[in-house]
């Protein structure tokens, strides 16, 4: 081997040596650079005869060529490790499956109160919506609550400044409502002739001081109010009835109406249900209380109660979802446990 070969091996194994581009380019520098090995040669041919000088010029030529050659082959060969470094650290496996957004459902209660207003919207049900904060008036008096009854005590109700009340129940805004009503109907009402029928419900949120596995300081009821110039208890029966019947799908059940008190109803009732089926089979659940308008209340809704009568209801929606969705514990409504809400989603 002569020593240009051998020269051309010391560059292909420098450069193989070289671990990074710097190194490569200072090894570079020693073969092809300004004051490198090639230079060098070169200018060895000057002392050469004119015949020597072009073939051992050609030679240097082809090992200029050759180290060369053998540079852009290892820088290409760098270039290609740090690509395929970098794919490597960057890799997106794309057959992953995605992160989806988390989907959210309707809270049980809401579920209950839109069933609740879709049947009684089938029966020609209005829906009244209303304020939670009521004064005195709405809340007790108009519906014929006097002034030492134990439900007007610090003990059962939130007062807040003002002399207003978080509302007991949602019957203020059944009074709200009738008032409304009749205004709307005065000049009939005052020409002696037939205003048409109250037919609402109103669903929503009620305070009171109370807490246990039953009870929450907040709950939720759905008061009915059906008032006109014919309306008895055996429309209360038909309406509550058919209501028990499609809220629990099933007509496997019994229904009873039991005396009992209420300041704005008389004759007053307890409306109890039982299943002929399922985990409740056989045990009477109250449901509801319910009667015919006090005349004192009909009076307070601007109505003459020798002329109108009607009925009304009042039930705890939380009891009724709890029944429908086999619910054990109350709380769980309002703890906002997504273990528990999401499997009503
Ligand atoms: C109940 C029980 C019985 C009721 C009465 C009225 C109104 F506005 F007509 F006076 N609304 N709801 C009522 C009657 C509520 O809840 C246990």
């Amino acid at each position: 081997m002569n020593d240009l070969d051998q020269l051309l091996q010391t560059a292909q194994a420098d450069f193989a040596a070289a671990a990074t581009p710097a190194e490569l380019e200072n090894a570079k520098a020693k073969f092809i650079g300004k004051s490198g090995c090639v230079t060098e040669l070169m200018k060895g041919l000057a002392a050469l005869s004119i015949a020597e000088k072009k073939t051992r010029g050609a030679a240097i030529n082809v090992l200029k060529t050759g180290i060369e050659a053998a540079l852009t082959a290892r820088r290409q060969a760098m270039a290609d490790a740090e690509l395929a470094e970098q794919l490597k650290a960057e890799a997106l496996d794309v057959s992953l499956p995605g992160r989806s957004r988390g989907t959210g459902g309707l809270h049980p209660i809401t579920r209950a109160m839109e069933r609740i207003e879709a049947i009684f919207g089938s029966m020609g049900f209005d829906v009244a919506d209303g304020p939670e904060i009521e004064n005195d008036w709405f809340n007790f008096t108009a519906l014929n609550t006097p002034a030492d009854h134990p439900a007007r005590s610090m003990h059962d109700t939130f007062y807040v400044e003002g002399g207003h009340v978080l509302r007991t129940h949602t019957s203020p805004m059944q009074i709200r409502y009738a008032v409304q009503h009749v205004k709307r109907h005065q000049a009939l009402i005052d020409a002696g002739q037939s205003m048409p029928e109250i037919r609402v419900i109103a669903p929503g949120r009620t305070y009171r001081v109370d807490s246990d596995a039953t009870h929450s300081p907040m709950f939720h009821q759905v008061e009915g109010l059906w008032v006109g110039e014919n309306i008895s208890f055996k429309d209360l029966k038909s309406v509550y009835v058919n209501f028990m019947q499609q809220f629990f799908e099933t007509t496997d059940m019994e229904i009873r109406f039991r005396p009992s008190y209420f300041p704005f109803t008389e004759p007053s009732a307890e409306i109890d249900m039982m299943f002929g089926s399922g985990p409740l089979k056989g045990r009477w659940l109250e449901v509801s209380g319910s009667g015919q308008v006090h005349p004192q209340v009909i009076r307070n809704m601007g109505l003459d109660p020798e002329r109108y009568i009607g009925f009304a209801f009042g039930s705890g929606i939380d009891r009724l979802a709890m029944l429908r969705y086999g619910v054990n514990d109350l709380r769980l409504f309002f703890d906002g446990d997504l273990r528990f809400l999401a499997q009503f989603k």
